[in-house]
């Protein structure tokens, strides 16, 4: 068998590698945990479906989404939230599921970032032709907690500005298993996702999952 010494993702999660002034990217850190992850996206969509939100603006997202945790994000006419009830059921989001903590705690320690504690999980689905457009992440209470993303799925053209929207953006290549770590002065930068791009991935097929994993309250 043929090893490369440089390519870290044939032999696993390697060093976190920073992407911006606080922003730590883990290629393949979720890896390891990639069964777990999928069955608990399952548990979470039978409990609370993947919907299409409406902005305030008056469009329909082209991601769809899903929450897990104590909290989760909503947007309908009335402007963007967290909420404790889906209101697509009327229940509370399922619990956070332990090996989404487990993952989330683990990565942000290894960036640095001790005693995270999560309390939502947004959970957002691309098919081809999806994206989202370029934002803040602002709706939690306390901007000094990290954000944890995971990747699963299709890769993306993650796109990466500053803290204006006007500012340039660098493109990322987020692949499955990625996990990038979001914090200290990277944490309110502008970011989106380009267009999905059509293809099958061995265990997910025509989609893209990110998990994104907050401190909300
Ligand atoms: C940079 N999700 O859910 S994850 C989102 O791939 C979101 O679905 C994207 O943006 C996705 O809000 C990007 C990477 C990410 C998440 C949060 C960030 C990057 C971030 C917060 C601040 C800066
Ligand atoms: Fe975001």
């Amino acid at each position: 068998m043929q090893h490369d010494l440089f390519d870290t993702r044939a032999a696993g999660p390697g060093e976190p590698r920073p992407l911006a002034d606080g922003a730590w990217h883990l290629p393949g850190f979720a890896l390891e945990g990639e069964l777990a992850l999928l069955a608990a996206v399952a548990a979470i969509s039978a409990a609370a479906p993947f919907r299409q939100m409406d902005t305030p603006g008056g469009y329909r997202m082209s991601v769809a989404m899903s929450n897990a945790g104590s909290l989760g994000w909503v947007s309908d006419a009335h402007g963007y939230r967290y909420a404790t009830i889906d209101p697509l059921s009327g229940q509370p989001w399922p619990a956070l599921p332990e090996c989404m903590l487990q993952l989330a705690q683990a990565a942000a320690a290894a960036a640095g970032f001790a005693h995270f504690q999560p309390d939502a999980c947004l959970v957002n689905r691309y098919a081809p032709g999806s994206k989202l457009a370029l934002h803040q992440d602002r709706d939690e209470r306390d901007f000094s907690a990290p954000i944890v993303s995971v990747s699963l799925g299709l890769p993306a053209v993650f796109l990466l500005g500053g803290l204006r929207r006007s500012d340039p953006t660098q493109k990322v290549l987020l692949q499955h298993g990625d996990v990038v770590v979001w914090g200290g002065p990277a944490r309110l930068r502008y970011h989106g996702v380009s267009t999905l791009k059509p293809g099958l991935h061995p265990l997910l097929g025509a989609q893209r999952i990110n998990l994104t994993l907050r401190r909300a309250a």
